[in-house]
């Protein structure tokens, strides 16, 4: 039995979704940003940077969307979302995943709290740059998928996952991920699979999964 820390179209969002995906048990607790639930003292001792995801497991919190993921993956490792320990694909894996968290998801970061590397100043050129780099990011993706369905592989892994999670994230943003063309049809198909559109339900989303 797990329990998820998260809160609604966040990076929650994906923990939640891969549990469903695995269809193990678990407990979702959904936090309220605007109570600032994810701020309080009991959840600063699970997860100290006061952000979600946070997992626990075997009564241990876990904290990163990409290791949840992974660390997911290599426990249920039925459910085929990563390649297995010394398979060609292995490498692959590893590798978009850390590109993903390391190099991709911290733009989001910079486009969605611009004020905290720029302080009261700037922000509108934080948003320039960190824009620059998700497109730059999804230009990236959209050339992987040229000739593939999926990043790794030839079929869902949590690399596809996260990568899905962070494409929905600019859905607000002025280039979207769905106005590139390989990404657009590897996105329509994903957004098909039964749990990503329960966990639309779950967490109250009613945009994006529908186009
Ligand atoms: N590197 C962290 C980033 C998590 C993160 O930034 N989560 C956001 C939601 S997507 C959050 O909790 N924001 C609340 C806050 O920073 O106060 C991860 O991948 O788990």
């Amino acid at each position: 039995m797990y329990t998820l820390y998260g809160s609604p179209s966040t990076a929650g969002t994906a923990i939640h979704w891969l549990l469903l995906e695995l269809g193990v048990p678990f407990e979702a607790k959904l936090l309220d940003f605007d109570k600032g639930e994810h701020k309080t003292p009991n959840y600063l001792a699970l997860n100290p940077d006061g952000v979600v995801p946070t997992l626990i497991v075997d009564g241990a919190p876990v904290t990163q969307m990409a290791g949840i993921a992974t660390l997911l993956a290599e426990r249920h490792p039925e459910a085929g979302f990563a390649p297995p320990l010394g398979s060609p694909a292995r490498a692959e894996y590893l590798s978009w995943t850390l590109w993903l968290a390391n190099s991709f998801q911290p733009h989001f970061r910079a486009w969605f709290y611009p004020h905290e590397p720029a302080g009261g100043e700037a922000q509108r050129a934080v948003q320039a740059a960190a824009r620059e780099r998700i497109e730059a990011g999804l230009a990236r993706l959209d050339a992987r998928l040229v000739d593939r369905d999926y990043l790794v592989g030839d079929h869902f892994t949590t690399v596809d996952l996260l990568a899905t999670i962070l494409c929905r994230w600019t859905r607000n943003m002025p280039k979207p991920a769905t106005e590139w063309p390989n990404l657009k049809r590897y996105l329509d198909t994903i957004r098909q699979r039964p749990a990503l559109r329960e966990v639309h339900a779950r967490e109250g989303l009613t945009d994006w999964i529908d186009g």
